[in-house]
């Protein structure tokens, strides 16, 4: 019992070790990062963010999240590739070093756990959490349209059925709540990142309407620097747009929750591909995808670094 009870617990991070073997080494400074427990799943895995930090006491941060929805599989295996990058590339790259100098990233990896063990043991393409729906026979919430940014309105489903069933309230999720009560009882987040595939896209709010957001002409020309970038390693192509106008109005989104809060550099990717594969991209994509990725994040940490506010 004890061992099964053990098993359970190591589970989110016995499941990242199945996409990529990674040995997060520390070529300058051992205490880069610390694991933080933002708290549990609806059936009970601990969810864990990374903290890079130098120091200080709630720095400006940036925030990257990956695998909101289950079956997006390269998207949490960029975060763990990116995990590694950071650990790895502090002391030898000047602008992640420089960054880290001022800054803090939090990293969660597995932002629902739950869908993801299923999409890997019953359903591959689970998107959503794995929450009981009171008198439906079907299970789960989609976490981007949980946030309480637009809630219960179009491009969400009112049917638990549905793969974008909104939940019975704003951050009913488990997973959902214990970011939003990370992000508000830290403060002091500047930029808000959530990795989702696939089609290629770099978005900004908002979701939930096609009017323009007050920084739209802003984060439209980071987005363009970031994917600019993005290409240069492997000529992959992105667009870049509010997610209303470049792929559809989609309510209670997390980036139009935390753009609404104040965290006024809020962006989602998705990755690759633009469809031939899909959720079902290859293995041998996993690496070029996050290596080009983290070309855009770079570039974008740097905007935000340098453009304080
Ligand atoms: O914030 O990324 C956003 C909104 C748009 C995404 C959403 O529906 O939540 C777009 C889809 C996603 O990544 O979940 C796109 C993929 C291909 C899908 O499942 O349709
Ligand atoms: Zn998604």
């Amino acid at each position: 019992e004890e061992k099964a009870e053990m098993e359970e617990n190591n589970m989110s991070e016995r499941i990242i070790m199945c996409c990529v073997t990674y040995n997060l080494y520390f070529k300058h400074q051992h205490t880069l990062f610390t694991k933080e427990q933002i708290g549990t799943s609806y059936e009970g895995r601990p969810m864990y963010v990374l903290k890079f930090s130098t120091g200080g006491d709630k720095r400006p941060a940036i925030w990257v999240d990956s695998g909101i929805h289950s079956r997006e599989w390269v998207s949490q295996a960029t975060g763990v590739w990116t995990a590694n990058q950071i650990a790895s590339d502090y002391g030898t790259d000047a602008s992640l070093t420089s960054l880290l100098k001022t800054m803090d990233i939090y990293l969660l990896i597995l932002a629902n756990p739950d869908g993801y063990v299923h999409s890997h043991t019953s359903d591959r393409m689970w998107r959503k959490t794995r929450s009981k729906n009171p008198g439906s026979m079907c299970r789960g919430v989609d976490p981007n349209r949980n946030w309480d940014a637009g809630f219960g309105g179009p491009g969400a489903s009112t049917n638990p059925c549905s793969d974008s069933y909104h939940g019975p309230s704003p951050h009913s999720e488990i997973e959902v709540k214990n970011v939003v009560n990370l992000v508000k009882n830290h403060g002091n987040f500047k930029s808000f990142i959530s990795i989702h595939a696939y089609s290629q896209l770099l978005m900004y709010p908002y979701g939930y309407t096609c009017t323009d957001a007050l920084h739209a002409a802003e984060l439209d020309s980071v987005g363009r620097s970031a994917v600019q970038k993005l290409s240069s390693l492997h000529g992959t192509t992105y667009k870049v747009g509010s997610i209303c106008k470049i792929i559809y109005q989609a309510s209670g989104g997390s980036i139009d929750w935390t753009y609404n809060l104040g965290i006024k550099y809020s962006f989602a990717f998705e990755l690759r591909d633009t469809g031939r594969y899909g959720f079902i991209l290859p293995a041998n994509q996993i690496i070029p995808t996050a290596s080009e990725t983290w070309l855009a994040l770079k570039d974008i940490m740097e905007y935000v670094r340098d453009h304080s506010y």
